[in-house]
């Protein structure tokens, strides 16, 4: 009889290089050495120490998949889930904050900026030394980014940008914003730079899920911004669209991550536990509640590896990603649930993190298209009829 392995049943690890389980390895010891120690106060206090992007850069995982010549390491789609698998075991803020920087700041800039954007911010993005965000949603457009009010208009040397954008993740530490605005109409990239007349970038308090990220939104009255600060390469939804391929392929590994830990977290303790003089996890309940934990998570992760593949293959419809996104969080937001449930009274205490990760899972299952969005995606797909309005 093969022998069975309860925490990786499918051996997902022999199905990765040794390239793929070296960047996870030293993943998952920078958070635990870096993220994992700040972790309870950071998401008690409600704030984020900016010194953690310089880390992530000292560490590799900021823009992991980019040309080293800009900073980046050249690693591949499964390198980077990899990494952020590791990152959310420890909290989907800091997730949140490297997935901003590599793939809504850093990729735009790789992907539609210029040779001297490029040279311009890609190294200083890639160590850390400036922090980008990425301002798509409004506060009156969400999940209708197609709506946006914000726009730009010509003028001699540049654009002036009017508008608001709202629950930007990194916008009150950032020192650079890429900005989608209507310019004539068509959606356009800008990078605004802190400090520029009009610009603000007022904090949300009162956030009671990712408290360990910083959230804020982006005013702009009448903001000057020079002709060079255009990405040149996007025109259409189809500009941030392309961020948001990669920001989401890497939140459906990430909240995997996150779920895994509440997985092991609610084994060991029901394993611990004893009630009516036996272990909790020795009753029908728990172990069904623990089967299906195990069998999402297994299941859920091996499709993020086959879309994983297929990016790197060039070969991926974005449609396949709604479907990981969808997929890793909804599950995880359920087997945290379930976890929390198992933990009985402790489960509600920060120290034992399952509540935090139920909390943040509830943002990861809203930001980057909701869950019922991404549903209306997959339908279209499959019916070729448009149930959005
Ligand atoms: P639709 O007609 O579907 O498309 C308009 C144009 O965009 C193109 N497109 C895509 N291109 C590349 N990749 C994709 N995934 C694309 N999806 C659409 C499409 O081909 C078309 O191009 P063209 O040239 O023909 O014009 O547009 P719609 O207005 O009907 O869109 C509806 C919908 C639901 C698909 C879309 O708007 C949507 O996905 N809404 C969700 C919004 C969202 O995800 N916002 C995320 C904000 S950023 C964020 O949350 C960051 S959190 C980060 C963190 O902290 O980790
Ligand atoms: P709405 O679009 O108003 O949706 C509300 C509800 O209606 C949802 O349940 C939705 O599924 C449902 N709904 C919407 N349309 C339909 C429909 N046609 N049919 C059926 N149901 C529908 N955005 C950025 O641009 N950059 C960031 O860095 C960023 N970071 C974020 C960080 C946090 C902590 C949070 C909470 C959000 C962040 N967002 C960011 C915004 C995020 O992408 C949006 O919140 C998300 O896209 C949903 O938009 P909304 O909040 O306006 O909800």
């Amino acid at each position: 009889r093969t022998a069975f392995t309860w925490d990786d049943p499918f051996a997902l690890d022999s199905q990765l290089s040794e390239e793929e389980r070296m960047v996870r390895d030293s993943a998952r010891s920078f958070a635990d050495a870096h993220l994992a120690p700040r972790v309870i106060e950071a998401n008690r206090s409600g704030t984020f120490d900016p010194a953690i992007m310089r880390e992530f850069g000292a560490a590799g995982l900021l823009g992991p998949t980019l040309p080293e010549e800009f900073g980046g390491a050249g690693l591949n789609h499964v390198c980077y889930g990899l990494a952020a698998r590791e990152v959310e075991r420890i909290d989907s803020g800091y997730r949140s904050a490297m997935s901003v920087q590599s793939s809504l700041v850093m990729h735009p800039i790789h992907a539609y900026g210029s040779p001297e954007q490029q040279q311009k911010y890609l190294p200083k993005l890639a160590s850390g030394e400036l922090i980008g965000c990425f301002g798509l949603t409004e506060p009156d457009h969400g999940s209708d980014p197609g709506g946006m009010k914000t726009v730009a208009r010509e003028v001699p040397g540049g654009f002036e940008l009017s508008g608001a954008k709202m629950w930007i993740t990194n916008a009150p530490i950032a020192d650079i914003a890429i900005v989608w605005a209507k310019l004539d109409g068509a959606i356009r990239g800008f990078i605004l730079e802190r400090g520029m007349s009009g610009l603000s970038f007022p904090e949300i308090k009162g956030k009671m899920s990712l408290r360990a990220s910083i959230t804020g939104e982006i005013v702009m009255d009448g903001v000057k911004v020079p002709a060079e600060n255009l990405l040149p390469g996007a025109s259409g939804l189809g500009g941030p669209f392309g961020c948001l391929n990669k920001a989401r392929y890497g939140i459906s590994w990430g909240a995997l991550g996150a779920a895994e830990a509440c997985w092991h977290q609610a084994r060991q303790y029901t394993l611990d536990r004893k009630q009516f003089g036996k272990p909790l996890a020795q009753t029908q309940l728990v172990q069904l509640k623990l089967a299906d934990m195990m069998t999402e998570i297994t299941l859920g992760l091996q499709g993020c590896l086959r879309v994983g593949r297929m990016l790197d293959e060039g070969n991926c419809p974005p449609e396949n990603i709604s479907l990981v996104k969808r997929n890793s969080c909804g599950k995880a937001l359920t087997v945290a649930r379930n976890a929390r449930d198992m933990l009985g009274g402790n489960g509600i205490s920060d120290e034992f993190h399952v509540i935090r990760h139920m909390v943040n899972l509830e943002t990861v299952n809203t930001y980057e298209g909701t869950h019922d969005v991404h549903a209306l995606i997959l339908g279209r797909a499959q019916t070729g009829l448009q149930a959005f309005f």
